[in-house]
């Protein structure tokens, strides 16, 4: 029997058919061809999908760690119980600071679990709200925060004759760059409609290869290229100077600012040809309809907050937000109905929202507080200790800088849960693993993906799609699973909580989203609470479990005018961001002697961060998650495919497989994250995998905001074993 169902495992939410036996299990799963906005597209993770829900390291019960350092089943009811009791006793003794939260990728990716686990924490008041977002792009919020918003929106891909993109590559990681559905075909569709594509990669990627212009630096030198582009469309008056006029402020300052970016001096600092720069500049002011974006290459890579605002900057010197009358062809279809108006949010303050943290200066931000800092919190002794971590759809064990330290932190919890399917090496070291129901076995929709456009330009959809998916499989015979949401719907009642659940996932600017509270004596079901998600939306839930066939819903949304005697403008004369560009013209002060190479972050397609590295047929199309080099680099270090190297950073070491990348350039050294085993693990790296978190800082090079480490651009050394 074959049902229809949305994969999981990534933000693409791909429209999937999955095949099912007479015992009712998942076995197979294929792209669905018949559905109009992805077009049978789907990947090897999506293959593999089925294989997750059945694998053998799935934990089919919850579980707690016994006196014999073991795990062993428990009642889904009883574990609720038991950590609602443990956590009440810890906030009791030491204030809620003492219990933190971590929310990992695929906390996001299920709309129920998002919101009502923040309805938990707020009831709670817990303020120690960690999340992958941190170690992520976080220079995004923090940009925003000091740039403002255009309530006009971006064009969307589809639309765009110019798109230009720093450190990412989407037709690997299907997540931003470009729009997620498809995304191989939307480009190739947008460039016969005459769109040029630019990417900035110190790697010849998948995408690369299809760019117009790709210009390939050292990694670590976007701001360099940035500026140096604005530098150009402001020296060739290529500017929308009448939107600058209107609703701009600090453009001057931005001008004074960007000044010594010569083409010259950009190429000398990035090592590329002088003329790129230009070119870049000329395709991009030249387009009609263009979008600039930036991922986690320029954002791990030591200057997230400085590109990330250079991004909004170069977009708004050349004015590329729709206007009033411009169409909005991806108005929304699960998220909160709002209006698009041709005006400003103005700027607001990138930290200060809370009580500091106690270490290295921190206080909570735009961007949330700093991921890299909770491993110190922990280990930190006296007044504010957190004693308690639960984690949700997250691997810190894997996923966390500084390897070693995210180990003695976790490991010296009093209280450690992890809301997790399948056995980890964070769960290694949990006190209660709270074992969620998976995909095919609840209900959803496309809400959580569709509210990425509150991310950037490049996330969200760009045309007004929606799906609802039911259950298409019972959970495995014999286990007792719950969805995510109800462990926190659970500890709730038991603590005698209130929760209030808000429609959405992230806060969109300048968009109120309704609030309800929820029943506490009569549980809701998961159709309900996928209802309170939704409230307010474009389109009700109900029409689209109603016509499951119908998954379009274009209105005629265009830009409406600016409210009237609205003053409010832009800025992209931010001081305390543009000094990070003149601290980054004095030289590279990531370098560091004796180490000759850089470490450059990536994305593989056999896993998604930790997912797969456990799944047979997808863990082993490399050795593991290979260190990709240069063949001629190799070659001078006597290298062969597979020979295992050591990789030293200022910091820590690990071992690693050597694998030839003709795409990189000389020196680099491009390793995926997400993989190998806490540090006591005895595995075979070929088959364990490296972890490149462990080579990383999370004391020194970490940004003042949110924290996040030189995760790409680091120097290493490479070693033989
Ligand atoms: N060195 C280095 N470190 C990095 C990065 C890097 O590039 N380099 N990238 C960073 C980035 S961008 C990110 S986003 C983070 C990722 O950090 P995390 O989000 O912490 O890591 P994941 O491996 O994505 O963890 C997702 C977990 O959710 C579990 N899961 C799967 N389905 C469900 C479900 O239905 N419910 C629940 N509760 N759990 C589920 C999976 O088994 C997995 O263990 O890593 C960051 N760390
Ligand atoms: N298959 C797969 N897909 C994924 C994930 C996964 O693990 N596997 N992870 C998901 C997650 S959590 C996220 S956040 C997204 C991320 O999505 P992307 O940000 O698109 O991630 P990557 O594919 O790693 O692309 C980053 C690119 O930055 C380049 N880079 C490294 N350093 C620099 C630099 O200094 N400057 C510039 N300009 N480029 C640099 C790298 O070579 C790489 O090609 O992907 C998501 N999708
Ligand atoms: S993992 Fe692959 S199949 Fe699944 S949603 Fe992402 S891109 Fe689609
Ligand atoms: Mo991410």
């Amino acid at each position: 029997m074959q049902k229809r169902s949305l994969c999981r495992v990534c933000v693409a939410l791909c429209p999937v058919k999955v095949e099912i036996d007479a015992a009712g299990v998942p076995v197979s799963a294929k792209g669905d061809k018949d559905n109009s906005h992805s077009e049978g597209f789907f990947c090897a993770k999506g293959k593999y999908y089925p294989a997750m829900h059945r694998s053998d390291t799935r934990f089919l019960h919850s579980q707690k760690r016994m006196p014999d350092g073991e795990l062993a089943a428990i009642s889904s009811q009883a574990a609720i119980e038991e950590v609602a009791e443990k956590i009440q006793a810890i906030i009791d003794q030491h204030g809620p600071r003492a219990v933190a939260i971590y929310s990992g990728t695929l906390h996001y990716q299920a709309s129920s679990t998002a919101a009502m686990a923040s309805a938990w924490c707020n009831a709670l008041g817990l303020k120690m709200l960690f999340s992958s977002g941190t170690i992520d792009q976080p220079g995004k919020q923090v940009a925003a925060a000091a740039h403002g918003h255009w309530l006009g929106g971006y064009f969307p891909f589809d639309e765009c004759d110019a798109w230009l993109m720093l450190g990412s590559n989407p037709l690997v990681a299907i997540s931003g760059g470009i729009p997620h559905a498809n995304p191989g075909r939307r480009l190739k569709r947008a460039q016969k409609h005459g769109l040029k594509l630019v990417v900035v990669d110190p790697r010849r990627t998948e995408t690369a290869r299809q760019a117009a212009l790709h210009i390939q630096p050292r990694p670590g030198t976007d701001p360099a290229i940035l500026a140096g582009i604005i530098r150009e469309i402001v020296d060739r008056d290529l500017c929308d100077r009448e939107f600058l006029d209107r609703h701009v402020d600090g453009f001057e300052r931005l001008c004074a600012y960007v000044k010594p970016y010569t083409p010259e001096r950009v190429a000398a600092i990035a090592d590329i040809p002088p003329q790129q720069v230009t070119e870049a500049a000329q395709l991009f002011a030249a387009a009609d309809k263009a979008v600039c974006t930036a991922a986690t290459g320029a954002n791990m890579s030591g200057w997230s907050n400085i590109n990330e605002y250079l991004v909004l900057c170069l977009n708004t010197v050349c004015g590329v937000y729709r206007q009033e009358g411009d169409k909005v062809s991806n108005h929304g279809v699960l998220t909160t109905r709002r209006e698009f108006k041709a005006q400003a949010i103005p700027p607001y303050p990138i930290a200060g929202y809370g009580k500091p943290l106690r270490i290295r200066d921190y206080s909570p931000a735009v961007c949330g507080l700093p991921t890299s800092a909770l491993a110190d919190e922990i280990l930190l002794q006296g007044e504010g200790q957190v004693k308690a971590l639960i984690t949700i759809g997250g691997n810190p064990m894997t996923a966390w800088p500084d390897q070693e330290k995210t180990f003695a932190a976790l490991s010296s919890l009093e209280l450690l849960v992890a809301v997790e399917p399948r056995q980890t090496p964070t769960t290694q070291l949990a006190d209660y693993v709270l074992a969620p129901k998976l995909a095919f076995e609840k209900p959803e929709t496309t809400l959580s993906t569709e509210n990425l456009l509150s991310v950037g330009p490049a996330f969200g959809y760009t045309e007004p799609y929606g799906q609802y998916v039911p259950a298409i499989v019972d959970p495995p015979k014999g286990s007792d699973l719950l969805e995510d949401w109800e462990f926190f719907y659970g500890m709730a009642q038991q603590m005698v909580l209130q929760l209030t659940v808000r429609a959405g996932i992230f806060p969109i600017v300048g968009v109120q989203t309704p609030e309800t509270e929820v029943d506490m004596v009569n549980k809701p079901d998961s159709e309900q609470v996928l209802d309170l998600v939704t409230k307010g939306s474009w389109v009700p839930l109900q029409a689209l479990r109603d016509d499951p066939e119908k998954i379009l819903f274009p209105e005629d949304v265009t830009v409406t005018a600016a409210d009237a005697g609205w003053q409010a403008r832009l800025d992209v004369g931010n001081e305390e961001l543009l000094e990070d560009l003149e601290s980054f013209g004095r030289g590279d002060k990531y370098a560091r002697e004796g180490f000759d190479y850089r470490l450059i972050s990536r994305r593989i397609p056999n896993s998604f961060n930790s997912c797969g590295t456990d799944t047979d047929g997808l863990r082993d199309r490399y050795m593991g998650n290979p260190a990709f080099m240069h063949p001629q680099d190799m070659l001078d270090k006597g290298l062969e495919r597979g020979d295992v190297v050591i990789i030293q950073s200022p910091h820590n070491e690990v071992e690693a497989v050597a694998w030839p990348d003709k795409d990189l350039r000389r020196g680099l050294v491009s390793l995926s994250h997400g993989w190998g085993e806490n540090p006591d693990g005895q595995g075979d790296v070929r088959r364990v995998g490296a972890n490149s978190g462990r080579l990383m800082s999370v004391e020194v090079d970490c940004d003042r905001f949110s924290g996040i480490p030189l995760m790409s651009a680091l120097p290493v050394k490479i070693l033989p074993r």
